[in-house]
C-alpha cells in the first residue's frame, strides 16, 4: 500500500506487486473519513471504474490483487445518493433461483477472520433465498456466495443481519476478486433484524438491470443461537429482505479450486520446478512508455522462448518473439504501443522451464 499527499488530500494505492495471481484481504485505516471512492483500471478504457463506499469508522475493507486499486476519500456530507437513470422495462433476469452456501465446521473463534476459507469446505448447500437456516450449530464458518441480477437500474441498499458475526461483500461486476465490503455486524441480531447497529446498512450502490454481481456474504458462529440473512431496497422503494432466489445464482468453484488460492500456486510450483541454474533476466525501457519500449531478455540455458504482452485481465495482446533463444546472448524485440489503449500490462517470458513477468505501463 502506497500513500500519496496533496494539500491535505491522500491518496491510496494498493497492490500485491508479485504477478502471481495472488490476492489478499486488506483494512485501509482512513480515519475520519465519511467514504471512500475506489477506483479501478478498466481494460481498454481511458477512464476507471469508480465505486463508492460509505466507511464505519474509517474502515475501508478491499481485496488486492496484482491490478492496483486507487482509493480517494472524502470526509464532508455522507455519499449523495446516486442518481438512477429510469429502466421502466425490467428485462428478463438471468438468476437461476439459488445461491451457494459453503460451510466450515469444527472452527473456533468469533470473528470472520475465523473461517478456514482457504481450504475446502466440509459441506456446501444451495439456498433458495439469501438466509440460512437458523440453530445449526456451534463453532462453524460459512460463506454465502453468487449473483446478483437487479431488475431495475439504480441505488440500492444492502442490509446484513445475523448471529454472531457477519459481513457483507459486493463487487462492481461479477468478479470476486473486485469484491469490497459494504457492509457487517459489528455485534448480533435477531433473525432478520435489519436495524439494529448502523453497520448494518451499505451505502446506496449503482447496480444496472440484468448485470451480474458477485456478492459474497460472511457468517461466523461461535455457540447459541445463528442464523444470517442479506436484505435489499430496490430503485422503486420496494424492500426485500431476505433476497429471494429469483435474484440469485450461485458461484460455482472450479474443479481445480477456487481462483487465487489455485492460481497462487500454479505460479509458485512453476517457480520452484524450474532448474536451480537457469537465470532468466526480462526489462524494457523505456518504461513508462508512450509510443513504444525496447524489451530486452536473456536466458543461460539455450532452448525455445516466447515473448508475450497480457493485459490486466490476462489475456495475450501481442506476442513480441516467439523461436529459439541461445544462452548468454542479449536478445531484443521492440514493442508498439501505438494501437493500445494507456493501461498496466504484464510482459511474461516463457522459457523450457522458467515464466517470468515485467510490469509496464502504457501512458500517454
Ligand atoms: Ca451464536
Amino acid at each position: 500500500m502506497d500513500r500519496y499527499e496533496l494539500n491535505g488530500q491522500s491518496a491510496y494505492v494498493l497492490v500485491v506487486p508479485d504477478e502471481r495471481g495472488r490476492t489478499a484481504s486488506y483494512t485501509l485505516n482512513l480515519g475520519s473519513a465519511a467514504y471512500a471512492d475506489v477506483y479501478r483500471p478498466t481494460v481498454g478504457s481511458r477512464t476507471m471504474q469508480v465505486q463508492r463506499v460509505a466507511l464505519q469508522g474509517g474502515q475501508l475493507a478491499l481485496q488486492v490483487s496484482e491490478t492496483p486499486v486507487f482509493v480517494l476519500t472524502g470526509t464532508t456530507a455522507p455519499p449523495p445518493a446516486p442518481t438512477p437513470t429510469p429502466a421502466p422495462v425490467p428485462v428478463a433476469c438471468s438468476a437461476t433461483g439459488t445461491i451457494l452456501r459453503e460451510e466450515w465446521a469444527n472452527a473456533k473463534g468469533r470473528t470472520v477472520a475465523d473461517i478456514p476459507t482457504l481450504k475446502a469446505p466440509t459441506s456446501t448447500s444451495q439456498l433458495t433465498l439469501f438466509e440460512t437456516p437458523s440453530n445449526k450449530g456451534d463453532n462453524y464458518g460459512a460463506r454465502v456466495r453468487g449473483y446478483l441480477c437487479p431488475p431495475l437500474t439504480g441505488a440500492y441498499t444492502f442490509w446484513i443481519a445475523g448471529d454472531e458475526a457477519g459481513e457483507l461483500w459486493l463487487s462492481p461486476d461479477d468478479a470476486p476478486a473486485t469484491k469490497v465490503r459494504i457492509s457487517l455486524l459489528p455485534g448480533r441480531t435477531g433473525v432478520r433484524e435489519w436495524t439494529k447497529y448502523a453497520a448494518q446498512q451499505s451505502a446506496p450502490i449503482n447496480l444496472v438491470q440484468g448485470r451480474r454481481y458477485y456478492i459474497e456474504a460472511l457468517h461466523k458462529e461461535a455457540t447459541g443461537a445463528d442464523h444470517l440473512a442479506v436484505a435489499w431496497q430496490l430503485p422503486n422503494g420496494t424492500m426485500e429482505g431476505p433476497i429471494p432466489g429469483s435474484r440469485l445464482s450461485p458461484y460455482v468453484p472450479t474443479t481445480t479450486g477456487t481462483a487465487s488460492t489455485a492460481a497462487a500456486v500454479t505460479a509458485q510450483d512453476l517457480v520452484a520446478s524450474a532448474a536451480p541454474t537457469e537465470t532468466v533476466t526480462l526489462s524494457a525501457a523505456p518504461n513508462p512508455l508512450t509510443t513504444q519500449t525496447t524489451v530486452r531478455f536473456k536466458v543461460d540455458v539455450a532452448g525455445p522462448a516466447v515473448l508475450t504482452l497480457h493485459d490486466m485481465q490476462g489475456r495475450m495482446v501481442r506476442q513480441l518473439f516467439s523461436g529459439p533463444a541461445a544462452a548468454g546472448v542479449d536478445q531484443q524485440a521492440v514493442l508498439q504501443a501505438a494501437e493500445l489503449p494507456s493501461g498496466v500490462y504484464s510482459i511474461r517470458l516463457q522459457t523450457a522451464s522458467k515464466l517470468i513477468h515485467y510490469r509496464v505501463l502504457i501512458a500517454r
